[in-house]
């Protein structure tokens, strides 16, 4: 297996308009990140992955671009961004873009053109589409409810939308779209940042006859039959590879849903030169029923496990896998797969010792690391993510109950993750002098970075652990790892090992004392390197969200 930076490396993704504010605007600037380089730095990480700060009209919050080599005013424009990564280079950390390449803005010059008649030059950079007997061309529904097309009126057709109605699905088929998202590429390549993250780019071939999904209500299995993984995905990321990727020294992770372990590894198979690394969501979506993350079905650990199991062993020989337990478009990992309440420490750090000991190149979203949680806003009127506020009304247009659906939202809402960065106990927490775009969540006085900062135990100091260790022992990185016990309801064990050392985790993932069954393991032959509690640390029972690191001697 080849050795190279981007696995070894830890990366912290930002979502800009919510990390720090400096104007006092209530919206998170790239001054603002620059400000916090050094809190950064201290915690270990390599990379930063930055959420899209180009030009846009802001519908999705930056994944609707309408220039994609400017970067937004509101952001700080370009100047800030050279600093910004000027700032980063001097630090040895390096950059990797958000780049939102399936669709554009409706406010793109490329779609304002498009739209204008049915010969224009740009029409084809688009999908366009007559009536089918007076509805859309066809049954396929957008990520963010309602149909995937939206009639316009100066040429009488349908156009191709699979996000909002402002976020026009780019034509990839066409040779003179593909040249300019190569030169796009080239331009931040040649600008010097060291990386991108391409959103939905499982989406970009498409099944160009556009047949009706015969699977209307289970959205799952329309992503992954009709909108990913289309005809010609592989020959456009082959060519974007071919062109510019592989002419500098960057690392790339595709995003993608409807990538699943039949199809994932030729992503990413070193044979076949197109990305370095993919984000599958198989067990992001874990917990989505038919009807999608609104219809939400009860998750088991064993299933947990076997995702990164399955993974593990698909991508060990030819690809590399992200670990990842949450991001901007979900809820916070703690309130996710931990518990945020009593044992609020514990399990973030639990979930921390887990994300740094798999195989694959770590992500940490914003906040995570210091167990940042869920918010439940009592009102609608304060959520701000357009999924959301789509899928609210859509559920009241059907007769919902309203009351109910509201705890869906506080449980499935992206604006979980979005809510601004908590960096101490002053009003706003710190994040802004003015009033934050999105309300800041109230447990903010007690889950903040200055109060971590002072606490030796607290959640931000076992981050910095973990990632020290990790980053001093390359066995968590590239070391073999082995599931002891897939099939255990609470508990989840497994080791890491290479030909210089052998590690076992052990992690229970619940909030009563379980036993741990397994006397092959010998655990009294390994010696305790990193612990999440501080209390004497038993070899034969785990306390509740007990998270132990053992070395075998
Ligand atoms: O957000 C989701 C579930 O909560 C996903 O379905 C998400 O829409 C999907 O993974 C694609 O996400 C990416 O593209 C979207 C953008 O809104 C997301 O923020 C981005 O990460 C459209 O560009």
């Amino acid at each position: 297996m080849q050795k190279t930076w981007w696995k070894e490396g830890v990366v912290y993704q930002i979502y800009p308009r919510s990390f720090k504010d400096t104007t006092g605007n209530g919206l998170g600037d790239i001054y603002g990140i620059i400000k916090k380089l050094d809190y950064i730095k201290s915690l270990g990480v390599d990379i930063i992955w930055l959420c899209p700060v180009y030009e846009s009209p802001n519908d999705d919050n930056g994944y609707d671009i309408s220039d994609y080599k400017a970067i937004s005013e509101d952001f700080g424009g370009s100047d800030a961004f050279d600093q910004l990564l000027d700032g980063m280079h001097k630090r040895g950390l390096k950059l990797v873009m958000d780049l939102v390449l399936n669709h554009s803005s409706d406010e793109h010059n490329w779609f304002k053109e498009s739209r204008k008649s049915k010969d224009n030059p740009y029409r084809d950079y688009y999908f366009w589409k007559p009536s089918k007997h007076g509805n859309p061309p066809n049954n396929w529904t957008s990520f963010f409810s309602g149909s995937a097309w939206k009639k316009d009126d100066i040429t009488d057709e349908y156009f191709l939308h699979l996000f909002t109605k402002k976020q026009p699905d780019l034509n990839w088929e066409n040779p003179k779209v593909r040249e300019e998202i190569h030169k796009i590429v080239d331009y931040w390549c040649r600008k010097g940042v060291d990386g991108f993250r391409m959103d939905v780019i499982s989406l970009i071939s498409k099944q160009i006859n556009f047949p009706d999904s015969i699977y209307p209500n289970d959205y799952g299995k329309t992503i992954k039959n009709y909108y990913a993984n289309g005809p010609k995905i592989h020959k456009y990321l082959n060519e974007l590879n071919k062109e510019v990727l592989s002419k500098y020294d960057i690392m790339t992770v595709g995003e993608g849903p409807g990538i699943d372990l039949n199809n994932g590894l030729d992503y990413v198979n070193v044979d076949r030169n197109e990305l370095n690394m993919i984000f599958h969501f198989d067990h992001m979506f874990i917990d989505n029923g038919p009807g999608g993350k609104y219809d939400p079905i009860e998750v088991s650990l064993p299933h947990f496990k076997k995702v990164f199991n399955d993974w593990d062993i698909k991508l060990k020989d030819k690809g590399w896998g992200s670990i990842f337990l949450g991001n901007h478009d979900f809820s916070r990992m703690v309130s996710r797969f931990g518990n945020d309440k009593k044992y609020h420490t514990e399990s973030a750090k639990l979930l921390a010792m887990l994300l740094f000991t798999l195989r694959g190149t770590v992500y940490v979203y914003q906040g995570d690391e210091i167990g940042m949680t869920n918010v439940a806003y009592s009102s609608i009127e304060d959520y701000n993510d357009v999924e959301t506020l789509n899928s609210w009304h859509e559920a009241k247009a059907n007769g919902k109950n309203m009351e109910k659906y509201l705890d869906l939202v506080h449980m499935q809402s992206r604006d979980n993750a979005r809510t601004p960065m908590q960096w101490n106990s002053t009003k706003n927490s710190g994040f802004s002098k003015g009033k934050p775009w999105l309300k800041v969540n109230e447990n903010y006085k007690t889950i903040n970075v200055e109060t971590q900062e002072n606490d030796t135990n607290s959640v931000l100091n076992f981050y910095r652990e973990m990632i020290a260790f990790r980053k001093a022992n390359t066995t968590m990185v590239y070391g073999d790892y082995k599931c002891i016990n897939e099939k255990d309801e609470f508990l989840f064990i497994y080791t890491r090992s290479d030909h210089e050392n052998r590690y076992v985790i052990l992690l229970n993932f619940s909030d009563d004392i379980q036993s741990i069954k397994h006397p092959d393991l010998n655990l009294d032959t390994s010696t305790l390197v990193i612990s999440n509690l501080s209390i004497s640390h038993s070899i034969k029972e785990l306390q509740p969200w007990e998270a132990q690191l053992r070395k075998y001697n």
